[in-house]
């Protein structure tokens, strides 16, 4: 049987182990967290949008963009929580969720993942120059993912721009953006 004495040896023991985040790369993760979880609200509010204007394939794409988005947010928070920090869920203001056109919800789109990459661009300047070279590694999946949201979402952007105001163009594009692949957060969480 240990003594009080011995417990708290091994607590104080445990919590010397602990690498804490430095408290300025922590306060930026859990930015990226709200910024995350902002993403996934709004690509929510624009799901309903679509779903209730008669955009179905819209809308299925933008469910599952929400999912994504919000296991980028999981994924912060379990790396500050396994980081000995704990991370910090927010209050979130409600997103837009009138839009006029298609083409204004996708600009609104890009829009967003625009600031999303640089927010992510700039917290991992922080991790360089506070030589948080864990930290640094562990935001390289953000680059890259960024890079591939920004592409697809131009490409979409694009396709809207030739389409125009043609009834049956818009209809095979709402069908077909279902099919883009988003990873969703289920497969996201396996990786
Ligand atoms: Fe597309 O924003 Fe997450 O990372």
């Amino acid at each position: 049987m240990t003594t009080q004495l011995e417990e708290d040896f091994s607590f104080k023991q445990r919590k010397n182990t602990r690498t804490m985040l430095i408290k300025g790369i922590e306060e930026a993760l859990n930015n990226q967290i709200l910024l995350e979880s902002e993403s996934s609200q709004t690509y929510l509010a624009m799901a309903c949008w679509a779903e209730t204007n008669g955009f179905d394939g819209t809308s299925g794409f933008m469910y599952a963009h929400s999912d994504e988005e919000r296991g980028h947010m999981l994924k912060i928070v379990k790396y500050i929580n396994e980081r000995g920090s704990r991370a910090i869920i927010p209050e979130l203001p409600q997103p837009k969720d009138d839009y006029k056109t298609l083409l204004e919800v996708f600009e609104n789109l890009l829009e967003h993942e625009v600031a999303v990459t640089n927010s992510i661009n700039e917290l991992v300047f922080k991790t360089l120059e506070a030589k948080d070279y864990t930290t640094h590694n562990f935001l390289q999946w953000y680059v890259s993912e960024q890079t591939e949201e920004e592409a697809l979402a131009r490409s979409i952007l694009d396709k809207l721009k030739m389409i125009g105001n043609d009834k049956g163009g818009m209809y095979l594009f709402d069908r077909d953006v279902e099919s883009i692949q988003v990873t969703s957060a289920a497969s996201l969480q396996a990786k």
